[in-house]
């Protein structure tokens, strides 16, 4: 006997003695009130019904289940009732077999649903996690009291900890699973065939009320070694300590006592700003894909081949994310003994990724065949996307993009990589500027995620949709920008780094403004990070805009300058703020005695200089930077800006970014600080800490930069 009735989010079928929940609320099964309320009443009307035997949860869509409904978080309906964790333990305690039929991803709530089951079946291709320390909480509906007892307090602790998923044959092999299912089509049937199977063989119902976590071959320290190895890694955060002693306890307590001391530290975790932080950037990568006034109808253009002009750092790569993703790539020289310079360079990059047992050995030959060489543009005719990444200098650029302009078929998008220059100028100099954008990759360009897409006048809608799709399939982080000097991300470090130069020439040590960065959750401070970028980069980049800068400052980025003359360009010579020796770092006496001796030269009067100043007028720089940029509608939202700096700059995640952060710290104590400092530092503080002319109008309006996103 077959009878269906549907809930709007979840699906119900009996078919002869077995009930099929299917939850179906796209877009990831999210599991918000009502759907948690359809999986209840199914759930009970299933354990009446004496025709059925077994239950089987299942999802109607590409995945399984997303897990919580995120967007519950700020308000009381996440623990309406059924809240998940009770749910889950209904689930649990019943007396018909209930069978999970993960089809697809199984995330968060969803992993912790299948997992309050009693037999879990896997699609071949699905993939299983617990990712809630990403979002500052931790699995808060028995994924710390479960996971343990099925699969090990090593494999939980891993999972849990970094919230990464496994795939169906690590779940398996660790046990969290029962079986896997090689083909989609048919994978329902083999879920309800598996339940048959199961009732025929008498399988008994399952709850880990009954388990405990194994710890005999558990090694004495390892959660003390554990906590070790991931120190560096969550350094600042505050959730994975709260799930490795959810996990300690589960350990020691039975189900419930472990349930309620997960609840406990759910729920710390959960009103900690760090998990607003979090949650604001999960949301922000998402919405940086929505560009206004384009739909998101738009028909991208088909990307199946790529080529890159130029074969160095930034151009090699960049050949290998696409390579990376199974897309062929042809990298372009000008002469063969860089060409091949740069291929050895893409082959010594994967040896590496091999030796650290990231890629396989036929998975590097499979990338690096995906890689060709060439020395004439007539190879890129057949291109989908030519990416530029040659020398930053303009005419040299333009050079290129006219013969790319001659030799590239109609609609191939043509890319420059620049960092500053004016994407305009370029797309003006061929004659389809509608086909000419900015891909902005951040180096290491095969392992920084963020990518900032700077959008032309001219360039279609169509090419600016292509390059969000390229970037997401490319595993990056795609921002949108509009044209200025340093679009979105460079520009905001302008004033920043500004004011770190400055600061040394007040009195401030290198070491000493590392140490409040680093302290803050950078990382990596800023003198370290001019050391690393190339005091000669930064250098050649100001000259190209003297007036923008010295014509405004006399002693602008002096100490920069000054260690450019000394050539002192930091980690490549082995010398800028710091003295390199091999991994060694060491503080440079010469360093403040030459700050000293400029700030003479420009009646700066040099003093101690606090931590908290030292904080306020670099991060704050950011702030009021980002705010101007917003004004000038180079960014579109400001959490596009916390997106940037967060995925290209080190900006720790737990804060949120610069834009977050000052919505949480209030605009109206950011404006009156920089007043403070524009009354406080003289000519200078005149020049540089006007509030920008937006942060002001938000604090007479009593409003925040999140108001803005909000209403547009
Ligand atoms: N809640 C609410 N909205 C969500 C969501 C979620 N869990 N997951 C995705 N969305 C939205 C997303 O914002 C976007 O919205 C749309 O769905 C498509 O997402 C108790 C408390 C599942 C791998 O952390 O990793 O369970 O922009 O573009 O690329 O222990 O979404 O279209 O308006 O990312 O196919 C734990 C988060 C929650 C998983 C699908 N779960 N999601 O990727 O689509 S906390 C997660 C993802 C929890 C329990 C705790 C991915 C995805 P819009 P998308 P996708």
């Amino acid at each position: 006997m077959n009878h269906a009735t549907d809930s709007a989010v979840v699906n119900y079928e009996v078919r002869d003695n077995i009930a099929i929940i299917s939850l179906n609320s796209p877009p990831v099964n999210g599991l918000g009130l009502p759907l948690r309320q359809g999986i209840q009443q199914y759930f009970y009307a299933a354990s009446e019904d004496p025709t059925v035997k077994a239950i089987v949860i299942a999802s109607s869509g590409k995945l399984f289940c997303g897990g919580a409904d995120i967007t519950e978080f700020s308000g009381k309906l996440a623990n309406a009732t059924p809240a998940l964790p009770a749910l889950l333990r209904e689930l649990e305690e019943s007396q018909k077999p209930i069978i999970a039929t993960i089809n697809g991803m199984a995330l968060g709530g969803g992993l912790e649903l299948a997992l309050a089951c009693d037999y879990r079946i896997a699609l071949f291709s699905a993939k299983m996690g617990l990712p809630e320390v990403n979002l500052g909480i931790l699995p808060g509906a028995g994924g710390t009291q479960r996971l343990p007892r099925l699969a090990g307090v090593e494999t939980a602790t891993q999972m849990i900890v970094s919230g990464a998923p496994v795939d169906a044959n690590t779940a398996l092999a660790s046990g969290f699973i029962d079986c896997i299912h090689d083909e989609s089509s048919s994978f329902l049937d083999a879920a309800i065939s598996y339940a048959r199977e199961l009732l025929a063989s008498n399988a008994p119902v399952k709850s880990c009320a009954e388990l405990s976590v194994d710890t005999s071959s558990l090694p004495e320290h390892f959660f003390t070694d554990f906590r070790q190895s991931i120190a560096r890694r969550t350094r600042g955060f505050y959730a994975p300590e709260q799930c490795i002693q959810c996990i300690e306890g589960a350990c020691k307590l039975p189900l419930d006592k472990g349930l309620a001391l997960e609840t406990q530290l759910f729920s710390k975790c959960m009103t900690s700003p760090q998990a607003r932080a979090q949650q604001h950037l999960f949301f922000a990568e998402r919405a940086a894909t929505k560009i206004p006034g384009v739909s998101s109808k738009t028909l991208p253009r088909t990307i199946s081949s790529v080529a890159i002009i130029g074969a160095g750092t930034m151009g090699g790569g960049i050949a290998m994310n696409f390579a990376n993703v199974g897309i062929p790539v042809i990298l372009l020289e000008l002469k063969q003994d860089a060409l091949e310079r740069g291929l050895n360079t893409i082959r010594t990059n994967y040896d590496i990724s091999v030796k650290r047992n990231k890629i396989t050995q036929p998975q590097l030959e499979q990338r690096m065949a995906l890689i060709q060489g060439t020395l004439t543009y007539n190879s890129l005719a057949g291109c989908d996307l030519v990416i530029e990444a040659v020398f930053e200098n303009m005419d040299i650029k333009k050079q290129v993009f006219a013969q790319l302009d001659a030799v590239c078929k109609p609609g191939a998008i043509l890319a420059s990589n620049t960092s500053t220059l004016d994407v305009n100028e370029i797309a003006a100099s061929t004659s389809r500027p509608q086909d000419v954008i900015g891909l902005h990759f951040f180096s290491p360009a095969n392992v920084m995620r963020l990518l900032e897409i700077v959008r032309g006048d001219k360039t279609a809608d169509d090419v600016i949709i292509s390059t969000i799709k390229m970037a997401q399939r490319i595993r990056k982080v795609p921002v949108v920008s509009g044209v200025g000097w340093g679009f979105i991300g460079n520009r905001i470090l302008e004033p920043y780094g500004r004011e770190a130069a400055r600061l040394m020439l007040e009195g401030a040590s290198p070491a000493q403004i590392d140490r409040v960065l680093y302290d803050f959750g950078l990382a990596m401070g800023l003198p370290s990070m001019i050391d690393l970028a190339g005091i000669d980069v930064g250098y050649l980049t100001r000259q190209a805009d003297r007036d923008m800068f010295y014509g405004r400052d006399p002693a602008y980025a002096a100490i920069c300058d000054k260690l450019y003359t000394l050539e002192r360009y930091g980690q490549k010579t082995g010398r800028g703020f710091y003295i390199y020796e091999g991994r060694d770092k060491q503080e440079d006496p010469e360093i403040m005695p030459l700050a000293n001796e400029i700030a003479q030269e420009h009646n700066i009067e040099v003093r101690e200089i606090s931590d908290k100043e030292i904080l306020e007028r670099t991060i704050y720089m950011l702030i009021n930077e980002g705010a101007k940029v917003l004004e000038e509608g180079i960014a579109y939202r400001s959490s596009d800006i916390d997106t940037i700096y967060c995925n290209g700059y080190g900006f720790p995640g737990h804060v949120g970014g610069p834009m977050h952060y000052a919505d949480e710290i209030g605009l109206e104590h950011v404006v009156n600080t920089l007043k403070q400092y524009q009354e406080t530092l003289g000519d200078y503080g005149k020049e540089w800490f006007s509030p920008a002319p937006l942060l002001e109008r938000l604090v007479a309006e009593g409003k925040s930069f999140k108001s803005l996103s909000t209403a547009s």
